[in-house]
């Protein structure tokens, strides 16, 4: 059977993912910032560039988890830099090593490549990504975000595999107030998760709903019959509305480390993302991530359209490269 959870009132949140922007993400990133950035001038604090700084630099960029084949090309970029503009002390080396690394991770930027919701109706919105990352917490996020922009919004109940997923998508959905479909699970019978979200879109066109955010279960990239199972809900969504989804949206953990690199592989070869959200950012002394994510796919970067920052639905930012690299530099 189908429950339709229906929201109290419609008054949209009046908060704004901008509000103290810089201070508040330099507050989230400290972890990050005190491992990457205080190694770093204490590497590049003064003396002759030579090739022990390269080496030292090295190793400070693979403990902040940029990845070997990241660091090779900042590196690389760097010795241009001081070739090409005759460098001779280390300290110099900060501000070029913060311009490769903003020329790195510059095409992940949304504000290059937004999503703009507004071009279908409704714009459906599947989340994916392995277990516990934060898809269902991002949904809440989403949600929030979408409503502080006057946007109406529901919820689709996904994951019918974890005990519990559907309450905690529920209580999302009475935070922002906003409707959530969903499938009673019974003891005897799992639900299916494409038809929670095919009945959550046409509920959707029936009610002339702006987005919906589709929920799925948490799954390992080896298993083989969960990632067959999401390309069915994709599948199954296109026959609800030919030309959806219209995002599909990767949830990363910050704190994988390079094992993000591989499930960016994985799920894009199953789905074709065509969004990413970093989440614990927060948490993790580790956000170098984001720099081996980009050198992953510099020639064809997927957007990197939102980082969490924290459990509430107002930690959600909006990625801008620039701000994000000051924040972990200074
Ligand atoms: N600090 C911090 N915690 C987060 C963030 N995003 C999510 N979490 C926490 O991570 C845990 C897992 O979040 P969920 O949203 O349940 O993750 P999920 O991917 O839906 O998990 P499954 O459905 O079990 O696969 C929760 O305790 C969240 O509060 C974030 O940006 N920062
Ligand atoms: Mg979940």
């Amino acid at each position: 059977m189908r429950s339709f959870f229906k929201s109290k009132n419609d008054s949209a949140p009046d908060e704004t993912l901008t509000t103290n922007w810089a201070t508040n993400l330099r507050r989230s990133l400290s972890h990050t910032r005190e491992n990457l950035g205080k190694q770093l001038s204490n590497v590049l604090g003064g003396g002759k560039i030579d090739e022990a700084i390269y080496e030292e630099l090295e190793t400070v960029l693979l403990t902040a988890d940029i990845g070997i084949n990241a660091t090779t090309w900042l590196l690389d970029t760097l010795r241009k830099q001081v070739k090409q503009d005759g460098l001779t002390d280390a300290a110099q080396l900060k501000g070029a090593l913060k311009e490769a690394l903003i020329a790195l991770l510059a095409p992940l930027a949304p504000l290059a490549r937004p999503l703009d919701t507004s071009t279908k109706k409704p714009f459906i919105i599947m989340l994916t990504g392995v277990n516990g990352v934060g898809k269902t917490t991002s949904i809440g996020k989403l949600a929030h975000y979408f409503r502080s922009q006057e946007k109406s919004v529901l919820l689709a109940a996904g994951d019918t595999f974890r005990a519990a997923a559907r309450e905690q998508l529920m209580i999302w959905g009475e935070r922002n107030n906003v409707s959530v479909v969903s499938q009673e699970n019974s003891n005897q019978q799992k639900g299916d998760p494409a038809a929670v979200i095919f009945d959550a879109i046409n509920a959707a066109k029936a009610r002339s709903i702006d987005i919906v955010l589709a929920d799925t279960a948490g799954r390992l990239t080896t298993q083989l019959h969960l990632m067959e199972e999401i390309k069915k809900i994709k599948r199954v969504i296109a026959k609800a509305n030919t030309d959806a989804p219209h995002e599909v949206l990767l949830v990363l953990d910050a704190n994988t480390g390079q094992n993000a690199i591989s499930q960016v592989k994985a799920f894009d070869d199953a789905l074709g993302v065509t969004g990413l959200i970093l989440t614990k950012l927060d948490g993790t002394a580790k956000g170098g991530v984001i720099a081996a994510i980009a050198r992953q796919r510099q020639q064809n970067p997927i957007p990197l359209r939102f980082i969490g920052v924290g459990e509430d639905m107002k930690d959600l930012r909006l990625f801008d490269a620039r701000e994000f690299v000051d924040a972990l530099f200074d």
